[in-house]
Order: C-alpha cells, then structure tokens, then sequence
C-alpha cells in the first residue's frame, strides 16, 4: 500500500508540472519517436501465452502481442479491447452525456457541446489489472494520445453540492447479474428479477450496467478527460464510442466506455466492478494468524517487462518497457546473473512523465549459445521498487488481479 501511496504522489507531481495551459497543443506526431532499435531478427520468447479460453473470448481481444512491439504509440486497431457485457451502439447525433445527482445545475451535453470546451490530450498507458494474472492473458496493454474534454470542466460547470463526495461513472452497456446465490432471499418487493434456485431459496437477479466511482477530489485531477479521440481518430466502437473516460494513473477498468451518465453522490458506489469484480483479496500472517485483506482495484501498480529480443550483426539488445509510475530506472537479469543497468529511452514529453510507459534497452552482447532466462524490474522516481514475485502483496494475493511482480521470459540463443 505504501508504495502506491508514494507512485500516486509522484505521479500527481508529475502531471500538476504539466498545468492546464499547452496540454491541447500535444500532436500524435510530436517529437520524433524512433522505436529503440530497428532492424534486426526479433528471436520469438519460448514461453507463449496459451489461447485464450472460450469463456474469456467474448470479453478480451486483439492481444498485444509484445515481439511485434513496433513503437511508442499502439495503433487504434492494434489496441486489445476487454468488454463485460456487449458493445452498445449509439448515435453520435442523439449521443446526450447526463450529468445529475447532488449538483446545482444537471445538464445534459451533446457532443458538440463537449468539444467545444478547450480540449486536451494525454499520453497515457491503459492496463487491464488482470494483465499478465492469467496464463493466456499477458497482452492487456497499450499506449496512446488521448484527446477530450477536462473531466473536472464539467464537473465544475455542474456544481457539486457540499454534500457531495462521489462521482459514478455509468456506461451504456450492461447485461443480466445475478447479484446473490442465496437462499436467504424469500419477500416481495425487489425490482430485480427473483427466481427460484436449486435449493429451494431465491436467486435476485438484476440488469447492471457497467459503472465505476472515484471520489470527487480523485474525479477532479487534471489530467481526467472525457475522450473522443485516440492517436488522432475517433475512438472505435469497441473502445468507447462516442466518449469515455480516461484516467491517466489509474487501472483500465476505471476508463468507463461508451459513458453516458456521471452521477455526483454523497456515499461510496459498490457496484459490480468495485465490490465483486476487480476485488484484489490478500491472504495475511499476523501474529500467527491468517488474516484477510480486500480491497478495490484502482490506481496502476508500477510494472516493467521485456518486450522482445533483437539480433543484428551478431550483437544481442533486450527492448523493453516500464509503466505504471514515473519510472526512473529499470534493471535487467540474465538467468542467475547480477542485475544490470537498463538504458532508459528518452522521454517526449518530460513535463508530463508518469502516465505513459517508457522503453528501454540492455545491450546483451554476444550470450552463450543455449535458452536463457531474462527479466526486468523497475524503479520509480521516489526509488519504489516493482516487487519481486514473492513479495507478500504479489505473492500472498488469491486473486488475479494487480500482478506486478517481475516478469521472466525464456529465449533461446543459437
Ligand atoms: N462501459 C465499459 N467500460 C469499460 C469496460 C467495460 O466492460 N464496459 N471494461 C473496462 C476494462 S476492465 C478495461 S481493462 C478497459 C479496456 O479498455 P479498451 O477496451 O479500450 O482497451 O476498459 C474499461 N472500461
Ligand atoms: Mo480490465
């Protein structure tokens, strides 16, 4: 916990540098952004994700796939996608984004209307939390200019009241929940859908959209934007159109899409993927005691991984990449060998560090012919460093989810 608590304030740090002022002049093209080596024999890593499973087919998509790693910025196609219920479609002509609950002023904004607020655009590197948690699940990220409204705009706009200190964000999709397998359930009088279940007792359940919260202070960071644009195209269906929020620091399951209702309240939400889904539960030795931890999954955890090994002329470079914090160092190890200084690539836009991953490069020379393992940590600007895969907030969690412990591949040279 400590440490998130510290990559959130170096984060923080990070975008309050950048103001509000200029943040609309980031182009795509920006300053030139060579990928760290080109040319040369990508050698394919040995240990591959397994194909992802029927069930998880309908929710994960267009995996990255990290030997084709080919630059800064992950094209919208190349983007991989995760869903919960089915992609709504909506109109942009009709397209109405509500904003309501404990403001002074509710109001409803077109499109049109967002965009003719001053607009801005991030670089920021979206990951699911359950990325590199699974076994066919390693390629849930990427990275990309975001371009919308300020978030915090058109919460100001709206006016919380003073008793507010909740903002829920709500997307259009939603499916059939059942909220609890419980024979306790026997009355009348609830709006969802009450059935009989196996044992005799009574299933409720509901249609849920998609929804997630932060706090009106977390909501009202600058960098939050209500997001139409990706690397300079509308955003694609199955990544939010028309809008949705995007907010630099935290986990990809915090950038509700397809966002059609913000509502301002005055309790903590607990909705489906808050409270059930996206829960990290930690198993804890106190004093001899095995004590249980639960929490929400929200801000990103710092994280770093080799993308790929290149040969060219003989000579052997480890391409990487390290996100999830303002990253300043990221060491590499070779099998058993000490860990080595990374050359960390330079940043294009240093006034803004910390939402976007970095690449990096170890030169590896000339290793013995054979399988080699390679892994990579990272170190942020405050000195945290990435876990180890048995620090106790790695090792001891029981769900998938927020796994940043260092990552090995395997390759084999010759
Ligand atoms: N409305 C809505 N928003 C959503 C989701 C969803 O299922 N519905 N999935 C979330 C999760 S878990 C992730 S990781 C990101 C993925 O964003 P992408 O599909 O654009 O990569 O979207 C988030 N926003
Ligand atoms: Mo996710």
């Amino acid at each position: 916990m400590q440490q998130r608590e510290i990559s959130r304030r170096a984060m923080l740090k990070g975008s309050a540098a950048a103001g509000l002022g200029g943040l609309g002049a980031l182009t795509v093209a920006g300053p030139a952004a060579a990928f760290p080596v080109d040319g040369g024999a990508v050698l394919p890593w040995l240990d591959q994700p397994v194909p992802v499973p029927p069930p998880a087919q309908s929710v994960v998509g267009n995996l990255l796939e990290w030997e084709s790693l080919g630059g800064q910025l992950t094209p919208a196609e190349n983007f991989f996608t995760v869903k919960h219920y089915e992609i709504p479609t909506l109109d942009p002509a009709t397209y109405r984004l509500r904003v309501e609950g404990l403001v002074d002023e509710p109001r409803s904004w077109s499109l049109a209307q967002l965009k003719e607020l001053h607009d801005r655009a991030i670089e920021y590197t979206l990951e699911c939390a359950g990325n590199t948690g699974l076994p066919f699940f390693i390629g849930g990220i990427g990275n990309a200019v975001w371009r919308g409204a300020p978030l915090g705009k058109v919460l100001r706009l709206a006016g919380p009241t003073d008793a507010a200190s909740e903002v829920v964000f709500w997307g259009a999709d939603s499916g059939q929940v059942t909220i609890r397998d419980d024979s306790g359930i026997t009355s009348g009088g609830l709006t969802g859908t009450v059935e009989p279940d196996a044992g005799g007792g009574l299933d409720l359940t509901i249609t849920e959209h998609f929804a997630r919260s932060m706090t009106l202070d977390e909501a009202m960071a600058s960098e939050n934007l209500l997001c139409w644009e990706m690397n300079d195209v509308p955003l694609p269906p199955e990544h939010g159109f028309p809008l949705r929020l995007i907010a630099p620091g935290w986990y990809g399951v915090a950038n509700v899409k397809w966002l059609y209702r913000i509502e301002v309240t005055d309790r903590p939400f607990r909705g489906r993927f808050m409270a059930r889904d996206y829960v990290t539960i930690r198993e804890q030795q106190r004093d001899g005691e095995s004590v249980w931890a639960f929490s929400s999954v929200t801000l990103a955890r710092l994280k770093s991984a080799p993308a790929k090994v290149v040969r060219s002329g003989g000579e052997h470079t480890v391409v990487g990449a390290a996100w999830g914090a303002p990253v300043a160092r990221v060491e590499v190890q070779v099998d058993d060998g000490k860990w080595q200084e990374a050359q960390l690539e330079p940043q294009r836009w240093p006034e803004r560090r910390g939402f976007a991953w970095r690449f990096w490069t170890y030169n590896w020379g000339r290793p013995s012919a054979g399988v080699h393992q390679v892994r990579s940590r990272a170190y942020d600007v405050e000195g945290a460093l990435q876990p180890a895969p048995d620090d106790p907030a790695v090792a001891n969690r029981r769900t998938y989810w927020e796994a940043n412990g260092w990552i090995a591949r395997r390759v084999r040279i010759g």
